[in-house]
């Protein structure tokens, strides 16, 4: 059993190499400012304030290369990485705020160092799971867990930019939620590896609640295992948070979002929470402040915030 991680260790990670579009890098800014951190103390959390991972100096990539910035993606998440792991250390959880979803190969690596045994959530319309050899876009924020699971490696070419990233999961530790714009060559990894991949469709038939209790019996039956949320912002529904590169029509509602924040919760065993893809740079303010709100109403969840509300631990009902 791991002791409980308090401590909630904040981390920005201001980068958008991972993806074509500027907007992600400024996303740690604007999630603080919507008062992220605010929220969570309010809740009864205490907050550690890490400050963004410095990425001033990285190393500029080629235009024209294969796979879109490898050198600065490469150098990025090295960086992400090594902050997560010296977090965790510290018995703190990380919240990372990223960033496009590149930042899981930093971040899922850099907490494997330190729990070699965690599961990985991973809530997205996609499955980026693609390499550098089946990806249609080029860009690495499609492809983090192709870097990640041990089994993929005999698909994957020698990217000397990532030679610190040593695959530390299983395609057996994942479980997907929300996907709809998945590509030919992930859905064929999906079947091939048999990861548990829960589509729309089937949140639409068994619902959010079914899944997760499922899905997290079948890959942890003993309820022990350090959890990684990874959550892109496209798999919430675009309504909800439309200020994000790959928005994909019909995702995941608010309810939806809650109420596996709220499980995730009740377990007590989150130990990293990745919030990628938000890009405040491509929408009107309206959809910007629209999809800030909604991103720290679910985060809040993931910290033991409920809809049913908190019993607050020492209120005294005022008598006349
Ligand atoms: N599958 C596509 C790709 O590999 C889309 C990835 N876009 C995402 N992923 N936003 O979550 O490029
Ligand atoms: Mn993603
Ligand atoms: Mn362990
Ligand atoms: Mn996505």
């Amino acid at each position: 059993v791991h002791p409980a991680r308090e401590v909630i260790g904040v981390l920005g990670f201001p980068f958008s190499k991972g993806q074509t579009y500027d907007g992600t890098e400024q996303a740690p800014h604007y999630l603080r400012d919507a008062g992220i951190i605010k929220n969570l103390q309010a809740q009864g959390n205490t907050v550690v304030d890490h400050g963004d991972v410095n990425l001033e100096s990285l190393p500029v990539d080629e235009p024209n290369t294969d796979i879109r910035n490898p050198k600065s993606v490469g150098t990025a998440n090295k960086k992400l990485s090594d902050a997560i792991s010296r977090i965790l250390k510290t018995n703190q959880s990380v919240l990372t705020l990223g960033g496009d979803h590149s930042m899981a190969i930093g971040s899922i690596h850099g907490h494997a160092q330190v729990e070699p045994n965690l599961v990985v959530v991973w809530v997205d319309a996609h499955a980026d799971i693609n390499t550098p050899l089946t990806s249609i876009s080029r860009n690495i924020h499609g492809m983090p867990l192709a870097f990640l699971a041990k089994e993929l490696q005999e698909y994957m070419p020698d990217m000397p930019e990532f030679d610190w990233c040593k695959p530390c999961i299983s395609v057996r530790d994942i479980v997907y939620i929300g996907l709809r714009d998945v590509d030919p060559s992930e859905k064929v990894f999906i079947e091939k590896f048999g990861i548990l991949a829960h589509y729309m469709e089937d949140v639409e038939k068994y619902g959010v609640k079914e899944l997760i209790e499922r899905s997290l019996s079948q890959i942890d039956p003993s309820g022990t295992r350090p959890i990684h949320v990874s959550f892109d912002v496209d798999g919430m529904d675009p309504a909800l948070t439309p200020a994000t590169g790959t928005p994909v029509p019909g995702g995941l509602s608010l309810k939806d979002c809650c109420y596996l924040a709220e499980e995730i919760a009740i377990t007590g065993r989150l130990s990293v929470l990745d919030i990628a893809e938000v890009n405040p740079l491509l929408s009107s303010e309206e959809d910007r402040n629209l999809t800030m709100t909604n991103t720290v109403n679910v985060t809040t969840k993931f910290y033991g915030n409920r809809r049913k509300s908190i019993t607050p631990p020492d209120y005294e009902l005022p008598r006349p």
